[in-house]
């Protein structure tokens, strides 16, 4: 269960730049905007030192991290919803993603061209997030002058027309669709995607003269994360080794890279969870959402092993350490027979037992 993080933003505000950094690739990142046509995407390992651990334990053959997906879309201008810029493409690829990484320029550098003369990071990302409302609120137009036109015997049609009307006038106040108070009528439309539905948070591209980001936050009473990343500084730093690149960050008062921290912002927003599986052969990093209890996580590993599910052999990744892997957490009562309602926990170490 991987997850697909889109960069979205004003053209030239470093998206390529940033999906370079994160991913290692070397696609275009040039001074002059809409740079980027079609998406590039890229999947980067998550990185979990416990894993590390786990492999060292087991001397396992194989490490498999988790993975999450970067997309790196063209760059959005005022009127795109409209077809301005690039045209409307980007709502196929922003609807692609799982969450939305809102890229703003703070850096400020007279070189490198603003398509609006200059940079305004409150102004840039409400034009931005105007758009794809714009677009939100055209598509539920459409979709209610479908309902309306059906001739299918629909139960509730009227109840449903009033909740898209209602959907529309939300939209029409120039509010995300997520803040809406979704009637089970229109939860229920699983054809009704929305682009403002999908959880966003502002990856904040700054210099060293140029972290404004605490104002920008106030000023737009947000309640939304914010990374904040100087992705010129960081690129620098990639050619340090890793121990040297975590000295540098703690220097500056970040604990983490860049990754880890959209990594981590990620999965808080989406609700995620890691478990693991390890032994010789692999030891390997999985995602699940929050929610998930033994039997669905084990359906993420392979549908077989769902179908004839029996139990989870299961222990928490710090007693799995503690007592020195398998042997030494069943000697020790660490080692739970869990049934397929068990509600795993985050870091858990699961071997399922299955038959097929
Ligand atoms: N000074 C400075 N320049 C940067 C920074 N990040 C990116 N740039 C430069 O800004 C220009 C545009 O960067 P890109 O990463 O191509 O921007 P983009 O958002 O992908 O642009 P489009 O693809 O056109 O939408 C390039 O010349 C980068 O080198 C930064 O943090 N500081
Ligand atoms: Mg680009």
């Amino acid at each position: 269960m991987s997850f697909r993080c889109g960069l979205v933003g004003m053209p030239n505000v470093g998206k390529s730049s940033i999906f370079n950094l994160l991913t290692n690739q070397k696609i275009p990142a040039e001074n002059y905007p809409f740079c980027t046509i079609d998406p590039n995407s890229a999947f980067v390992k998550v990185p979990d030192t416990r894993l590390d651990t786990l492999v060292d334990l087991n001397n396992s053959e194989n490490k498999v991290n988790a993975a999450i997906e970067f997309v790196d879309i063209a760059g959005l201008i005022k009127g795109a919803s409209t077809g301005e810029g690039l045209g409307n493409d980007f709502l196929t690829h922003i609807m692609k993603t799982d969450v939305i990484a809102h890229v703003v320029r703070f850096f400020k550098d007279d070189d490198i061209i603003h398509v609006n003369g200059s940079t305004d990071p409150l102004s840039d990302f409400r034009d931005i997030n105007l758009e794809l409302i714009l677009a939100d609120l055209s598509t539920t137009e459409k979709y209610l002058n479908s309902i309306k036109k059906s001739k299918k015997p629909l139960k509730n049609k009227n109840e449903l027309i009033q909740d898209l009307e209602k959907l529309i006038e939300h939209l029409s106040s120039e509010v995300f669709a997520s803040k809406f108070k979704y009637t089970e009528n229109l939860a229920e439309l699983t054809d009704l995607k929305l682009l403002t539905n999908k959880p966003m948070f502002v990856i904040a591209n700054i210099d060293e003269n140029n972290d404004s980001t605490n104002k920008f936050m106030t000023d737009n009473k947000l309640d939304l994360d914010l990374v904040a990343i100087n992705a010129a500084l960081e690129q620098e730093i990639t050619l340090l080794s890793e121990q040297e690149q975590k000295e540098f960050l703690s220097d500056l008062g970040l604990a983490d890279t860049a990754l880890e921290r959209i990594i981590k912002t990620g999965y808080k927003l989406l609700g995620l969870k890691t478990f693991f599986t390890s032994g010789p052969k692999e030891s390997r990093a999985w995602s699940a959402k929050k929610t998930f209890n033994a039997i669905e996580c084990s359906g993420i590993i392979h549908s077989d092993i769902k179908q004839g599910f029996i139990r989870a052999e299961t222990v928490s990744y710090e007693n799995y350490i503690k007592f020195d892997g398998e042997q030494g957490s069943k000697n020790n009562g660490v080692w739970r027979q869990e049934g397929k309602d068990y509600l795993v926990q985050e870091g858990d170490v699961i071997y399922f037992r299955f038959n097929i």
